[in-house]
C-alpha cells in the first residue's frame, strides 16, 4: 500500500496559494495569525472573511497534473493507496480521487460549535447564518486549526504502519503531527520519497527527496510506479 501526504504546494500551480511561501500572506496576516481558536475567538469576522475569501476562490481554479496522476494511480493501482491531505480545498476529488482524508477539514464544510454536527457548505460564514441542525447561528469554518486535534489520526496511524512505500508531496515539513509521518512510515520499513519545489524542514528523514514541480514530477513518478508493477 502507499499512503500520500499532501500539501499547499501540490495546489499551487492550480492557483491556491500556498503558506509559508513569499506572498503567503493573507492581508498582511501570517497564517499563524488567523488559523488559532484564538484567532477566532478574538476577531471573529476577520477569520471568517479568510476562510470566505479561499472557499470562494475554489470556484476559479482547477486540479492540475498532479492531482489527476494521483487519481490515475489510484484507479490503476491494485494494491492500496491513501491520500492524507493537509489541504482544505477539493481539488484531490475533482481530479477523481475517492481515497481521500482531510486531516485539516474542509473548506466546503461547517461545523456548528453548538451541536458539532458537520453540515456541507458553499456559501459565506461571516454574515453569521443559522446551523441548518439546530439553528444557532454559531458556524466556524470546519478546519483544523493550532492547538486542535487533526481528523482522522487512528485511521491515519493504521494506513503509516501498513504502508510499502509514503510519498510526501508540496508540503514544508514544518507542521506537526503531518510532519511526523515519515519517521513513523520510515521506522516500520516503508520506501519514503519527498517531492517538493524546494528542501523542506523535512528532506533529512526522506530516503529519497526530488526537487521541482509537483505538475510535473508527481505524473513522472507515478508512471513509474506503474511501469514497475
Ligand atoms: C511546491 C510547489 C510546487 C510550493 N510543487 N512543491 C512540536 C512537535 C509536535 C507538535 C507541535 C510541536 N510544536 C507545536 C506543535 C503543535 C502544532 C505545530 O505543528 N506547530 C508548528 C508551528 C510547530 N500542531 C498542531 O497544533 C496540530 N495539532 C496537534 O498537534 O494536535 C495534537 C495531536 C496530534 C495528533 C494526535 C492527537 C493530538 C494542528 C495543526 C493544524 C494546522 N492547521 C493549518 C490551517 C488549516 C486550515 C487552513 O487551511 O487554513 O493547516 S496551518 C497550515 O499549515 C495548514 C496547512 O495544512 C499546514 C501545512 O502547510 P503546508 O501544506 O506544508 O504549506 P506550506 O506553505 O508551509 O508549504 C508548501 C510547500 O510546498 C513549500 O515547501 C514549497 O516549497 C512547496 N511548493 N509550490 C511542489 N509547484
Amino acid at each position: 500500500m502507499i499512503v500520500v501526504l499532501t500539501g499547499a504546494g501540490i495546489s499551487a500551480e492550480s492557483g491556491v496559494p500556498t503558506f509559508r511561501d513569499a506572498g503567503g500572506l493573507w492581508e498582511g496576516h501570517a497564517v499563524a495569525d488567523v488559523a488559532t481558536p484564538e484567532a477566532f475567538a478574538a476577531n471573529p469576522d476577520l477569520v471568517q472573511s479568510f476562510y470566505d475569501t479561499r472557499r470562494r476562490l475554489l470556484a476559479d481554479v482547477e486540479p492540475n497534473p498532479a492531482h489527476y496522476a494521483l487519481a490515475q494511480l489510484e484507479a490503476a493501482y491494485d494494491d492500496g493507496l491513501v491520500i492524507v491531505t493537509q489541504n482544505i480545498d477539493d481539488l484531490h476529488e475533482r481530479a477523481g480521487s475517492q481515497s481521500v482524508v482531510h486531516m485539516h477539514g474542509q473548506l466546503r464544510s461547517a461545523l456548528c460549535t453548538s451541536c458539532g454536527q458537520q453540515s456541507p457548505w458553499d456559501g459565506d460564514l461571516a454574515p453569521h447564518p443559522p446551523c441548518p441542525v439546530c439553528g444557532r447561528h454559531t458556524l466556524r469554518p470546519d478546519v483544523v486549526w493550532f492547538g486542535e486535534v487533526p481528523y482522522d489520526m487512528e485511521y491515519i496511524q493504521h494506513a503509516l504502519l501498513m504502508c510499502d512505500e509514503f510519498v510526501s508531496i508540496g508540503t514544508s515539513g514544518a507542521v506537526y503531527p503531518a510532519a511526523g509521518f515519515v519517521s513513523f512510515a520510515g521506522a516500520t520499513g516503508a520506501r519514503t520519497l519527498e517531492i517538493n519545489l524546494e528542501r523542506s524542514e523535512g528532506s533529512d528523514n526522506f530516503g529519497e527527496s526530488r526537487r521541482g514541480p509537483a505538475g510535473m514530477l508527481v505524473p513522472e513518478w507515478v508512471d513509474e510506479v506503474l511501469a514497475r508493477r
